[in-house]
């Protein structure tokens, strides 16, 4: 079968919708950084459907680790289909909003003079947690992250986001290209005023006068992203040359819902994304918190005691009567009411609406995928929530049985002994702790204070705390005693 393109673009079947502008008369408006599905089924999609009456915000997207996703895009002109799954069907889209792709690893050069394109007005990012080389607890720059110290060594060659983001931003500098608006998309707290700090201090341990530019001329909005977008499979790529008769190596897979919220904050012009449906708000604090802590902390909590469980994806999790009404008290008791809702939101309704989206059986998301990088996570989605139930005298066992089972998770065997395939930057320092702690009567006590040890993680004021440290603990024991069902049984009926 011939790949999909430009040429092929009209022929397609007719349920099949697709661009309702030429991508060839488009202009290029937007760098985005991290070319990954969810990029390809969030932003890309709002940009997609604002194309059509404001033409100048094609996206140059760019990978910077591998070719994987750049290569075959550039060889379908940049489209790629969108399948929307629910239980009611799949629906076909091709999105035509990706109208350059870079791989920084081959065309670092040209990526960073692209970024003094006066008609770019915008960067906008998706590179994981990992991807700004912070300390999650803090969220500030690690200065001692390799990439960070390569990247202030050899300017000019950056391999970080945040090194290729500062080598472009001064590249626009220096050509005069105007005001830039850095939108970052990934579920960091607070995520824009993040990236500016991490920026910030990467410029001024480069140049101050940069690092003063960019507080003068570099805008960095909050916002929250949302989309359940799982990564794509060998079935997604056949399903899609099957519905639209022609080739599609690079397909994206995602749910029905889709919500972003914008902090109303840019440097310079910016595309009518409002008109696709994103919200732009004064503060996007309120609807950034419930999200991490509603959505991404009952994810992290399905996919660590799911696992243990024996479940391989989510919406299996979530249909386990015993996890399912774990996750929905977790956050009715504990997380509910550290939140304030946002304007609009009935936070009853978004947690309903949360557990309906999770049992979505057409959009198999597997637990080790959302397992993935729980050291980058974990800060954001449950232990801040932590922290404030602390402070106001409030239970936390459930939020500490969601810690304990990534402990447990972490520690890199399963509950039949077999090794489970953690991935994560600390993933050397989890084998480490699990070696020390070995087996025995004390394991889980020595399990525990290793984990709570990574400051990274925890900081220095959550294992200094005698409530938090005993309840972890108590659920480690329980774990590795009991296994995560009679654990999870107990935990249910003890109130
Ligand atoms: C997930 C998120 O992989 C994960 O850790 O929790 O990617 C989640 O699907 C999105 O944030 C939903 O918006």
């Amino acid at each position: 079968m011939p790949a999909l393109n430009l040429r092929n673009l009209a022929g397609l079947p007719p349920d099949v919708a697709r661009p309702a502008y030429d991508p060839a008369a488009v202009v290029t408006g937007i760098v985005h950084l991290g070319l990954g599905a969810f990029h390809r089924a969030h932003q890309a999609v709002y940009t997609d459907a604002v194309l059509a009456r404001d033409p100048r915000w094609g996206i140059c997207g760019v990978s910077l680790k591998t070719p994987r996703a750049t290569a075959p895009l550039a060889a379908q002109d940049g489209l790629y289909t969108l399948l929307i799954r629910s239980t009611a069907g799949t629906s076909v889209r091709v999105v035509g909003s990706l109208r350059e792709t870079l791989f920084a690893g081959a065309d670092r050069a040209a990526l960073i003079t692209r970024f003094a394109d006066p008609r770019i007005a915008i960067v906008t990012m998706t590179v994981t947690e990992k991807g700004y080389c912070h300390d999650p607890a803090t969220g500030r720059l690690d200065l001692a992250h390799p990439d960070i110290a390569h990247d202030l060594a050899t300017p000019q060659a950056p391999v970080s986001a945040v090194g290729l983001l500062a080598a472009g931003i001064a590249a626009r500098r220096a050509a005069g290209a105007g005001p830039l608006t850095v939108v970052c998309c990934d579920n960091l707290p607070h995520n824009g005023r993040t990236v500016e700090g991490i920026v910030g201090a990467f410029a001024q341990a480069r140049d101050a006068a940069l690092a003063e530019w960019i507080g003068a001329h570099v805008a960095f909005p909050n916002t929250m992203v949302d989309r359940i977008v799982p990564a794509t499979t060998p079935a997604d790529v056949a399903d899609a040359a099957a519905r639209l008769g022609v080739d599609d190596a690079a397909p994206v897979v995602a749910e029905p819902f889709i919500q972003w919220v914008l902090e109303d904050r840019f440097a310079g012009p910016r595309p009518p994304w409002e008109e696709a449906g994103a919200q732009f708000a004064s503060d996007v604090v309120p609807f950034e918190t419930m999200k991490l802590r509603l959505l991404n902390g009952s994810h992290s909590s399905l996919a660590y005691l799911g696992f243990l469980l024996g479940h391989e994806t989510i919406w299996q999790a979530s249909a386990d009567a015993d996890l399912a009404a774990f996750v929905e008290r977790q956050m009715e008791e504990e997380i509910a009411p550290t939140l304030v809702a946002p304007p609009g939101v009935d936070l009853a309704r978004y947690r309903r609406d949360l557990m309906a989206r999770f049992r979505n059986t057409a959009l198999p998301h597997r637990t080790q995928q959302i397992a993935m990088d729980g050291s980058q996570k974990l800060p954001q989605r449950l232990l801040g929530t932590v922290r404030d139930r602390l402070a106001g005298g409030g239970s936390i066992r459930h939020l500490a049985l969601a810690v304990a089972a990534w402990i447990r998770y972490a520690s890199g065997r399963d509950e039949a002994g077999a090794p489970i395939a953690v991935s994560d930057p600390l993933s050397a320092r989890f084998a480490a702790i699990a070696a020390e702690a070995g087996e025995g009567a004390d394991a889980a006590a020595r399990l525990t204070d290793g984990f709570l040890g990574l400051a990274a993680v925890f900081g220095a004021d959550l294992p200094a705390h005698p409530q938090f440290r005993a309840a972890v603990a108590h659920n480690v024991a329980a774990l590795l005693r009991d296994g995560a069902r009679r654990t999870l049984v107990a935990h249910l009926a003890g109130g």
